[in-house]
């Protein structure tokens, strides 16, 4: 028998207290390394600036979404759970890759160095100095900050921040030396003038007994030593991508930080990859939707919304999940929305295509990979023939698929084509009437979603300017009381002053 929803719900308000009273605990940046706070200062100043120039410096808490709670009672997932020993990779292949279902798995963690490593005290005397990516400008570049400010920045202004700055970092991957100057000339090495694009798996404090020449050679003091901290989880090892060599294939691996309410808006992941991603520290959580769900309806264009995650679980996900008058269900319900809050230990899988918008809910550590799985090289192929071509002929030379294939892509059975090149056999016509017909009912709900979205901006201001006017009948009152009892007060003085005389 299931457990009850009310052991569900003491469960989670329990996993909520510890991981707050843990935070409480912990020690403070400025405790373990020095910290210049007027070069901090500068520093998140012009790091806000470059990461989302759309919104002016002062207008990073404006919404105050700091006041909210986004914790989810655990009776709200609905995902499944399996223990990483107990399912074989056949199985697994059969009954989540196949059909392309999203399942957290229990169990990958064991025995990596990273469930010991990976914490705020341990990384902060490791990469102290290392310029870990936060975001990027609008010309697409990088925007880095170096670790300690970042935590710094944690403990400060991200408290009130409405979607704190975020590490996303996959240059544990890939790196070039100009990147990370300063680490450079701290170590006082030689640095050849290459530029490194190398796996960076080496400890900067083993390298302390290397001779001279091999520093030389092997530039790692400034490398990140992730890499050997986790292990890619048995399911997920298979990844053609490898194919393409390290250097081609395009970034697929990241170190993820954050603070609270800092996320992923909602996106499916490029190229068609699936992804793991691995929670070592915190809680995540997650709304996942099948890829024939219509953008539209998830990823709103609404006005004053931006796409930030925790914007999406303010705004757009109370839209999703309430029955409006009309409707027999909701969207969520509708579009079968998943729902997962990740604790540590945690493996989430991401099947290709699938929508997802992920929020971290208290200080998080997460690895994640995006990977192209011999199941999915098909849908893997189509998303990449046209933008990587290179990429996808790789791809198809390692696979017998494409012969079964390319028969049914190439034949449009028909070579009437209108004067725009359009075909104009039957199977075409129709799958242009079918998208005709999906595109207007899109449009149908992304009005209502309009609608429902000014109804309820009505009524939070309804609200807001109830409770101030409450507020003002309150004070009044109170000032009345004061009045009257001052009044009271001096009239029992007068009788007793008229006594005494
Ligand atoms: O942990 C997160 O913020 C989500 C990561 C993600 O969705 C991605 O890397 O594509
Ligand atoms: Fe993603």
């Amino acid at each position: 028998m299931p457990p009850s929803t009310h052991t569900y719900m003491s469960e989670q308000t329990k996993i909520q207290s510890e991981s707050q009273s843990k935070e409480k605990l912990s020690f403070r940046v400025g405790d373990i390394v020095s910290l210049d706070l007027e070069k901090y200062e500068r520093k998140i100043k012009s790091i806000k600036i470059r990461t989302r120039s759309e919104l002016d410096i002062f207008e990073w808490s404006k919404r105050g979404y700091a006041n909210n709670n986004y914790w989810i009672p655990l009776s709200a997932e609905n995902v499944s759970r399996i223990e990483e020993s107990n399912v074989s990779r056949e199985e697994f292949i059969e009954k989540y890759e196949v059909p392309g279902l999203p399942v957290v798995i229990n169990g990958c963690t064991k025995g990596w160095p990273a469930e010991v490593k990976w914490n705020r005290e341990t990384l902060l005397k490791k990469f102290e100095d290392y310029r870990f990516k936060v975001g990027e400008d609008d010309n697409g570049d990088p925007v880095r900050m170096a670790f300690k400010y970042y935590l710094y920045y944690l403990e400060n202004e991200a408290i009130k921040d409405d979607s704190p700055l975020y590490i996303f970092d996959s240059s544990f991957g890939k790196l070039k030396r100009s990147t990370q100057p300063q680490q450079a000339a701290k170590t006082n090495l030689k640095v050849s003038p290459i530029n490194y694009s190398l796996d960076l798996s080496e400890d900067p404090t083993e390298n302390q007994n290397k001779s001279e020449e091999s520093k030389k050679k092997q530039p790692s003091f400034h490398r990140p030593c992730l890499l050997k901290d986790y292990k890619v989880p048995k399911y997920f090892d298979d990844d053609l991508f490898r194919l393409t060599g390290e250097k081609r294939r395009p970034p697929y691996r990241w170190f993820v930080l954050g603070g609270e309410r800092s996320g992923t808006g909602i996106h499916f992941d490029p190229l068609g990859t699936s992804a793991w991603n691995t929670l070592l520290v915190g809680h995540k959580r997650w709304c996942l939707f099948p890829p024939f769900t219509p953008r539209k309806i998830i990823d709103p264009k609404l006005k004053g919304l931006d796409h930030e995650a925790v914007s999406w679980f303010t705004h757009v996900y109370p839209m999703l999940v309430s029955v409006e008058k009309d409707q027999d269900k909701s969207y969520a319900e509708e579009f079968e929305m998943v729902q997962v809050l990740q604790k540590p230990g945690e493996t989430m899988y991401v099947p290709g295509g699938w929508h997802h918008v992920v929020m971290n809910l208290d200080f998080t550590i997460a690895v994640t990979q995006n990977f192209c799985s011999p199941t999915s090289i098909e849908h893997v192929w189509l998303r990449t023939r046209n933008s990587r071509p290179k990429l996808a002929q790789k791809l198809l030379n390692s696979s017998s698929f494409v012969d079964e294939y390319e028969l049914e892509v190439s034949e449009t059975q028909s070579e009437t084509d209108g004067s725009d090149g359009e075909c104009l056999c039957y199977t075409c016509k129709m799958k242009r009437k079918r998208k005709e017909k999906l595109d207007k009912q899109n449009e149908e709900a992304e009005k209502q979603m309009r609608k429902e979205y000014k109804r309820r901006e009505r009524k939070e201001f309804e609200r807001l300017n109830q409770e101030q006017q409450n507020n003002r009948v309150t004070k009044g009152k109170e000032k009345g009381k004061r009045y009257n009892d001052r009044m009271i007060n001096e009239e029992v003085k007068k009788k007793k002053r008229k006594k005494e005389e």
